[in-house]
Formats: structure tokens, sequence, C-alpha cells
């Protein structure tokens, strides 16, 4: 009940191009699924360096960062937008720690990755970075706001 009255978010999630190409978008699109978020935005995109830049713009002095933008257009990434109460901080309990050697077994992080600048996934860190990173990433239209059908499991 207390949940339910509590802000339905958006946050943007995105499997990197090691994830891809490690064959892990299916696995990763399920445990949101299976945890109960709504999927309303889903493309195979290649991310220009510009877009890259503009993404991790609060990390443009950090020493790494000229690494992290070309991991992030070594290849497609998945794009995603995932729509659900406390979507955001759930999200990032999915994915796990930065660092995957920190991350918690039955993470994403935990059970698939090893090295901080090749960690498989993002997920927005606020719901404010949910709506700017689904703005960055997606053009109009190409985000769709739908209601279940049948089963009302998904708010
Ligand atoms: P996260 O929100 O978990 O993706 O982590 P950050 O926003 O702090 O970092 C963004 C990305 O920068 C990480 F996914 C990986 C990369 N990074 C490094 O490559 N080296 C570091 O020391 C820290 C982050």
């Amino acid at each position: 009940l207390v949940a339910s009255m509590e802000q339905v978010e958006e946050t943007y999630i995105m499997i990197k191009p090691d994830g891809v190409q490690r064959g892990l978008v299916g696995e990763i699109i399920s445990r949101f699924e299976k945890k109960g978020f709504k999927l309303t935005g889903l493309k195979l995109f290649q991310c220009p360096q510009e877009l890259a830049e503009v993404h991790y713009e609060e990390l443009k002095s950090k020493s790494f960062f000229p690494k992290l933008i070309g991991y992030i257009t070594s290849g497609p990434v998945v794009c995603m937008a995932w729509e659900g109460v406390g979507v955001v901080a759930s999200a990032r309990k999915l994915i796990g720690s930065t660092n995957p050697l920190d991350a918690a077994p039955g993470t994403i992080r935990g059970d698939f990755a090893v090295q901080t600048g090749r960690n498989v996934v993002h997920g927005s860190d606020s719901p404010e970075n949910g709506k700017r990173e689904i703005g960055l990433w997606f053009k109009e239209g190409e985000v769709i706001q739908w209601t279940p059908a049948i089963a009302p499991w998904l708010k």
C-alpha cells in the first residue's frame, strides 16, 4: 500500500558494448521484467562520441574519461527506458556496485563482471537523471507509455 502511493519513476538502463558482445542482452532484460518493471523504450544503438561525452559530462575531469568514452562507443549498446514505483533505486540494486568485484552475487555486475571499466550495464542514479538520460538517448516517439491489457501487476 505504501509503495503504491509512491511516485512512479523512469530510469535509463543501458547494456554496454561488453554486455551486447557477451550475449547478455536477454539475461539483463529478463531481470528487469521479472522484477516487475515496465519496459517503455528499447533499441540497439551505436553511440556517437559526442553523445557519450554529454551522457558522462559529470566525469569529464576524471583520468579515466577518455577510456570510458572509448569503451561506450566501441560497439552497439542496448538503450532502455524502464518505468515503475521506485525503479531508479531498485534498478541500481539489481545492477550492483560500480566495481564489479564489490558487487554482491545475484546482481548483474556481481554475476557477470570483473572490471569497473567493463561493468556491463548502466543505470541512472536519480529520477532527475533518469529523465535527463532518457531525453538524451531516445527521440520523440521512441518511448511508449502503455497500460497492460489484463493484469494490473505492472503500474
Ligand atoms: P555507475 O553509476 O555505477 O555507473 O558509476 P559512475 O557513474 O561512478 O561511473 C560511470 C562509469 O565510469 C562506470 F560505469 C565505469 C566508469 N568508471 C571507470 O571506468 N573508472 C572508475 O574509477 C570509476 C568509474
